[in-house]
């Protein structure tokens, strides 16, 4: 397989102005039949270049016509899945009809059957699995779909904007006939035909238009959709009060299906999600799952401007769409919620998986150069580095500014395709501040190192800090250039309070520092005493800061600092610096031993109850496993797990009183909510008995039982058994037998006692993973069952890294096996492997070998990009 360059970007030779489709639907082939009409693009300035036209290797070309004209095989050429037709007019109809079969359709790309109903997923390039067309996003067309199917089992027919026509056919089926009047490219089309529930709903827009909401899912899961309908209401009003977007068609549909690679899709008016994304109810969803229906139902309706109404030019500028829109979406979640515990968990998620990635064989910039597989550059680099770098123009802006550039971008590029740096124009011409050279963040791939030193005068009452930024070499990209990095910064006396120090002639107690050099000093004068720095605040820029605080400073940071993510940030450095000593420790094979100061600190943080239980949950979580990894220079993973585990056994026996007596303060009463108040509470109540059941305490036991025979809602329960099940409580097992036995008929829930299982530390772990996969509960065809089941062994520490390499076999033989049905699930289930260069030598070897016997294979362009590359 070879690359395609984004510096080969050409306008297409040939536009369609009109997408007319017909789809026969049935369950052995069905029948698609376009009619296209196009005209050379003037802009393309060539009169004979050839129309070519993309296509899949799953597509029969029946026949094809231009203007009426049967073309016979000698006028055009099939060649790699493309359709090539040497002569043609300057504008003209072509027809074209195809056969498909989505039910043996397995890669979930096209047109697909999930459960008994048929649907689409034409992003980034399924469309061509389902007809011959220009499958590029800056080929824009009107689209008018017929559907044409057995009402009896597809009552339900849906495509892209509003059904203008219902009819019958001679033989007794029914015909749909939809249009879309916006503009669109092919891979936000979508189609839907089903025997399908739905709940209606209504949104009166700012400027009093109704809409109308339908979610559409199968009939037993009717009763899990109020809470997403009430999400997408919210939705709409905040795009409008807060960028002033209104929603532009009159009606608004959402589908649910089980089987979806991904979170959901943006089609145009008829967004489809993944069941997991949608479904909601206190019984069966936690909390987490109830904010990321939220967040992810807002992310696909936000796309309606950012993505659909301006759309990207070409893929490789796809983070135009997804890292505005993120930066959107966590905006919202943000405004909704607490802002500080949203900004603490996207921080510790970009900084744990999106850091490790820019570390790893597939970094590539926010705007990649090149790719074999496009569907693997939906990474956590174009999506949330991407929202980090939309998120640092809003803090150089300011919001005002920022608002003002976005209004422009919309009304600038309203119905076009264009660029990353259309939006950064949009942006800088609307505020009038330079940002040539913050353009870099897009092009320049790797994690920037923010190196701070700091002066004190004291005879002068100066503060200067000197300030140093270095970004590793990254595959492809051996030498970096400085960026434009904005760094917030605060200044602390010894007693904690804010210094109100005077920098650039201004006084003030919260600064942005503008690097754009290799090594910048920065100065501060009529500072008092010598400060301890608040650095990086509400963590202004997606670097790595390193700053050599004392231990005494990270305390004073954490109980004092006014800006609520550097309190988190400073007890996580805390807790990093801990964890290093006992990594060592551990690695050597010494006894573990630690002198905690972290102890202290959250002695006070348990005992101030001014604060939101949820930060307090956030400070009590210690740096993940994954977060640990991702720091280690050389990975030993039970050496981190051991080190992990001592600590929190030293805190929990430290502060064993206080766990318990917290989590008998934050046990609720009232009926299930979930609001912000009540799932803070519920957060601290969990990592409260989560490190309550490390101690001795003889009462820890028959709470965890009783929380998890009594919840009323699967937070709690379910909270209950993942402690029980990693406290190796002595009713662990029964107590995932019994909720198997309870949910069994609820396939999400299944899902996570799928996770958990395979998660649970065992000496047979691979057995037990084994016996999941064969269980009557799973179904390779699920790609949520998939993840369930290999995401939770990949959490299994001991079973995933076991030394004899068992483990990293047993994930590439699911690789080998999907890498034909599933190309694009394959190839994300690379991911851990990806890593072998930074494990310890023994793991190291094992893990190269099994990526060499996946590359030995007949491989799919997916999982060949990926593997080929971390082996490089
Ligand atoms: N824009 C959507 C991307 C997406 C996708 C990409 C590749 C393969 C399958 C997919 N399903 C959805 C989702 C989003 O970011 O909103
Ligand atoms: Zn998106």
């Amino acid at each position: 397989p070879s690359a395609i360059y984004l510096k080969d970007y050409k306008v297409p030779p040939f536009l369609i102005d009109k997408t007319e489709l017909t789809f026969d639907l049935d369950e052995a082939t069905t029948v698609v039949t376009s009619r296209l009409h196009m005209r050379r693009n003037p802009l393309d300035g060539k009169s004979n270049a050839p129309l070519i036209l993309d296509g899949g290797e799953d597509v029969k070309l029946i026949g094809v016509a231009m203007d009426g004209y049967a073309l016979p095989p000698e006028e055009y050429q099939l060649v790699d899945d493309k359709l090539i037709i040497t002569a043609t007019a300057d504008s003209f109809i072509l027809t074209c009809e195809t056969l498909i079969e989505p039910q043996n359709n397995t890669r979930l790309e096209g047109l697909y059957r999930s459960s008994s109903m048929f649907c689409t997923q034409c992003e980034a390039e399924g469309f061509r699995h389902i007809t011959y067309y220009l499958d590029r996003p800056d080929v824009m067309s009107v689209f008018t779909t017929t559907i044409i199917a057995d009402e009896a089992r597809y009552p339900v027919m849906l495509s892209n904007g509003n059904e203008i026509e219902r009819a019958k056919t001679d033989e007794g089926k029914t015909v749909v006939v939809w249009h879309d009047p916006f503009p669109k490219p092919a891979y936000l089309f979508a189609l839907v035909a089903g025997d399908l529930a739905v709940k209606n709903d209504l949104f009166t827009t700012q400027s009093g238009r109704d809409v109308k909401l339908q979610i559409f899912t199968e009939s037993h899961n009717i009763d899990k959709v109020d809470y997403a309908m009430e999400a997408l209401k919210r939705s709409m009003r905040w795009d409008e009060e807060k960028y002033g977007r209104e929603y532009d068609l009159d009606i608004f549909m959402i589908v649910a299906v089980d089987d979806f690679n991904m979170g959901a899709m943006e089609n145009k008016g008829l967004n489809v999600f993944n069941s997991s994304c949608l479904l909601a109810s206190p019984k069966t969803t936690t909390d987490d799952a109830f904010l990321r229906v939220e967040a992810v139902v807002a992310h696909e309706y936000f796309h309606n401007w950012s993505g659909n109404r301006v759309t990207c030019r070409d893929w490789f500028q796809l983070s135009l769409k997804e890292g505005f829109t993120v930066f959107r979406d966590q905006s919202f979640s943000a405004d909704m919620h607490s802002a500080t515990v949203k900004r603490v968990e996207d921080v510790s998620f970009l900084k744990t998986a999106q850091f490790a990635e820019d570390a790893g064989p597939m970094a590539h910039p926010v705007r990649p150069s090149s790719f074999i597989e496009i569907s693997n550059f939906y990474t956590l680099t174009v999506y949330e580095k991407g929202s980090e770098i939309v998120r640092m123009i809003h803090t150089l802006l300011g919001e005002e500014l920022f608002r003002k550039g976005s209004d422009l971008y919309f009304e600038r590029h309203d119905g076009q395709a264009v660029t990353c740096d259309d939006f950064v124009a949009a942006m800088q011409d609307a505020s009038g501040i330079d940002l040539t050279l913050f353009k870099r963040w897009y092009s320049q791939a790797g994690t920037p190192i923010v190196t701070v030193e700091d002066t004190y005068l004291p005879e002068e009452q100066r503060y200067l800090l000197t300030i140093k930024q270095e970004t590793p070499a990254t595959p492809g990209q051996p030498t970096k250039l400085p960026l434009h990095i904005p760094i917030r910064v605060g200044l602390l006396n010894e007693q904690g309070q804010e210094i109100q120090a005077q920098y650039q002639g201004e006084h003030s107690t919260d600064v942005t520092l503008l690097l754009t050099e290799a090594e910048q000093t920065f100065e501060f004068t009529q500072v008092s005493s010598k400060p301890v720095p608040s650095l990086l605040r509400s963590f202004s820029a997606p670097v790595k800061l390193r700053y050599n605080y004392t231990a005494d400073q990270l305390l004073l940071l954490m109980s004092a600092d006014s800006d609520g993510f550097n309190r988190w940030s400073a007890a996580q450095q805390l807790a990093v610096n801990e964890l290093t000593q006992l990594i060592e420790q551990a690695s050597s094979g010494q006894p573990l031993a630690i002198e905690s100061q972290l102890v202290a600190g959250l002695r006070s943080l348990l005992a101030d109850e001014s604060l939101d239980p949820a930060m307090v949950a956030l400070i009590l979580a210690l740096p993940s496993q994954a977060y640990l990894s991702e720091l280690a220079e050389t990975i030993d993973p039970l050496a981190i797990r051991k080190a992990r585990q001592f600590l929190k056994v030293t805190i929990a026996n430290a502060l064993s009183e206080q766990f318990a007596q917290t989590y008998q303060n934050n046990i609720i009463t009232s009926d299930y909510q979930p609001s912000a108040q009540d799932i803070a509470r519920r957060s601290l109540k969990s990592m409260a008995l989560s490190y309550w059941s490390e101690t001795s305490d003889d009462k820890v036991k028959a709470a965890i039982a009783e929380q998890f025979a009594n919840a009323d809602n699967m937070t709690d329960q379910f909270g209950a058994l993942s402690i029980a099940v990693h406290s190796a409580h002595p009713d662990a097992a029964s107590m995932l037998n019994a909720f198997y036995e309870q949910w069994k008929n609820e396939p999400l829930v299944v899902n996570k006692w799928l996770m958990l299982s395979a998660s649970q530390d065992a000496d047979d772990a691979l057995a037990v993973v084994e016996g999941l996969m064969a269980h009557p509960s799973f179904d390779l065809k699920n790609p949520n069952k998939v993840r369930s089941v290999l995401g939770g062994f990949g959490q299994n520490v001991a079973g995933f890294h076991k030394e004899d390499g068992s483990g990293y076999r047993f994930l590439a033989d699911q690789i080998i096996v999907l890498n034909k049905r599933n190309p694009q699930l394959a190839s994300r289930l690379c991911t851990p492997l990806t890593r072998w260069k930074k494990l310890k030598p023994e793991l190291s070897v094992k893990m190269k070998a099994e990526l060499e016997r996946i590359l030995a294979e007949d491989l799919s362009k997916d999982v060949y990009e990926v593997v080929s590359k971390s082996l490089v």
